[in-house]
């Protein structure tokens, strides 16, 4: 496969790197207004990560600001579109937002790739109940039924409620917990079997709702392989620049350090190899 020489060549020779330091970090020409109003400010956890108002999630009713972006990644050839919410990690003021934003964009499923606190800093509120027991955010109702860990995640599965129409649904959480801000996961293959329990979680185009402290360079790694390893599936080429570049479209700073962005193009083929390694086999 060409994509995939281009990418190991691109990773021995630094080529990769230097074209990924050189891309914009913001795309020019997209304001970030309703992210700035002073009404809305308190609910940036970091007031240099803010969403495009293009592609902001917006809210039902009057209060419609959430720091969280619709990302899109077109289909393969033969494919279905990768569609996630990417958000930053709640504060304690903006958990009800976030579980409307769960119910409202219909998602099933929530990736956490953060811990609550990271040497000694906070890095997102804990915004669900421990099992079993039943918290309100708002008109959301969440019930978490139980909770499993296996060495680099954490299962939980939720009962959500909106306490005004009545309806309820299950939502499933997935937390990566081996992972430091601006860090690389501690270890490949573990973070390669979580992408794939996170690709088990795909119906359709449901979006999966995506997040860390920041919800830029974690969830910018996260997305950027889960698009990769799909294309890859589909014998299709893959070009990890051009996918931080659509990502960055959407929402700023995506995929967030050199490290990480070397992180994933190392990943993506150690993939394709293993895959080449097991056609070959008898
Ligand atoms: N601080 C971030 C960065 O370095 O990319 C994001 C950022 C970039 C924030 C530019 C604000 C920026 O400028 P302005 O507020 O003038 O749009
Ligand atoms: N201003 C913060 C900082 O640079 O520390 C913003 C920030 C925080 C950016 C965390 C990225 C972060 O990582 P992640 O998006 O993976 O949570």
């Amino acid at each position: 496969e060409e994509s995939m020489r281009q990418l190991e060549r691109g990773i021995q020779s630094g080529t990769l790197c230097f074209h990924f330091e050189n891309l914009y970090r913001r795309k020019p020409g997209l304001s970030l207004n309703c992210a700035r109003l002073p009404e809305n400010m308190d609910k940036n956890r970091y007031k240099d990560v803010l969403p495009y108002d293009a592609t902001r999630v917006v809210l039902q009713g009057q209060e419609d600001y959430v720091n969280a972006s619709h990302i899109t990644v077109a289909p393969p050839v033969s494919g279905v579109r990768l569609c996630y919410v990417a958000a930053q990690g709640p504060l304690p003021q903006t958990c009800t937002q976030f579980w409307q934003t769960v119910w409202e964009q219909q998602t099933h499923t929530i990736i956490m790739l953060t811990t609550l606190t990271e040497r000694g800093r906070t890095k997102c509120h804990q915004y669900w109940p421990h099992p079993p027991e039943v918290k309100d955010y708002g008109h959301m109702r969440v019930k978490c039924h139980s909770e499993e860990c296996n060495l680099a995640y954490v299962t939980r599965h939720f009962t959500l409620t909106h306490t005004k129409r009545g309806e309820e649904r299950a939502v499933t959480h997935l937390q990566y917990v081996a992972w430091p801000d601006h860090g690389v996961p501690d270890d490949p293959s573990d973070f390669l079997l979580f992408v794939s329990s996170v690709r088990e979680r795909r119906k359709g185009e449901e979006p999966l709702m995506v997040h860390c402290s920041a919800g830029i360079g974690r969830t910018g790694v996260l997305i950027t392989m889960e698009t990769a390893l799909t294309r890859l599936d589909k014998g299709q080429p893959v070009f990890p620049l051009d996918i931080v570049k659509t990502l960055r479209d959407q929402r700023a700073m995506m995929v967030q350090t050199t490290c990480q962005f070397q992180f994933v193009c190392e990943a993506i083929l150690q993939v394709y190899k293993e895959k080449q390694e097991g056609s070959k086999a008898p």
